[in-house]
């Protein structure tokens, strides 16, 4: 009798072990995350980590990093500024189509900036100026302290011609003049 109590117990313990450990997989595909741009070495990247768009100075930063070894330091100057990050991604480009939110590590050294974000496709659409199709943060950084800011993809804009299958950059717009760091650029 007392063979079979613990047959029992022990087959309940088992069968508990195997639901919860798909309930876990489960969730990790819900929640799957890909790093659009980390800054780091050989990282995929095909060309540029990042570029210039519009009246800042963006350099690599090896002191103020989120994670690895190496971040990216902009410098924006009156009225604020634009820059671009690339996919860290041989074909150039990441399937966005999916995709619930964008996020990004911030550390603001300005204020508790919100952030303006960008999505540009392979062919290069996707807007510029100001166009209005952008998506602002909800919530700002906190002044000097790494932040994580993100963006709900269902409540971009639907833009002409964007093709969020073949997402090769994402702009960034700090809109006061300052310096900001950045990190972690990932999709979930
Ligand atoms: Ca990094
Ligand atoms: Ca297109």
């Amino acid at each position: 009798m007392i063979k079979i109590a613990r047959f029992f117990v022990f087959g309940l313990v088992f069968l508990s072990l195997v639901v919860l450990g798909s309930v876990c997989l489960w969730a990790q595909e819900g929640t799957q995350k890909i790093s659009f741009q980390n800054f780091e070495r050989d990282n995929g990247t095909e060309d540029e980590h990042f570029s210039e768009v519009w009246n800042c100075e963006p350099n690599f930063e090896t002191e103020i990093v989120h994670s690895g070894e190496r971040a990216l330091r902009v410098v924006t100057f009156e009225d604020g500024g634009t820059l671009r990050i690339n996919a860290a991604d041989k074909e150039g480009y990441v399937d966005l189509s999916k995709a619930k939110k964008i996020s990004i590590w911030v550390y603001d050294t300005q204020n508790s900036n919100t952030v303006e974000m960008r999505l540009k496709d392979v062919d290069g659409d996707g807007g510029s100026g100001n166009d209005g199709n952008t998506l602002w943060s909800k919530k700002g950084a906190r002044k000097n302290k790494w932040t994580k800011i993100e963006w709900s993809l269902n409540s971009y804009p639907d833009v002409e011609d964007l093709d969020l299958s073949r997402i090769s950059s994402i702009e960034i717009y700090e809109f006061h003049e300052g310096i900001y760091y950045f990190d972690d650029l990932e999709v979930e």
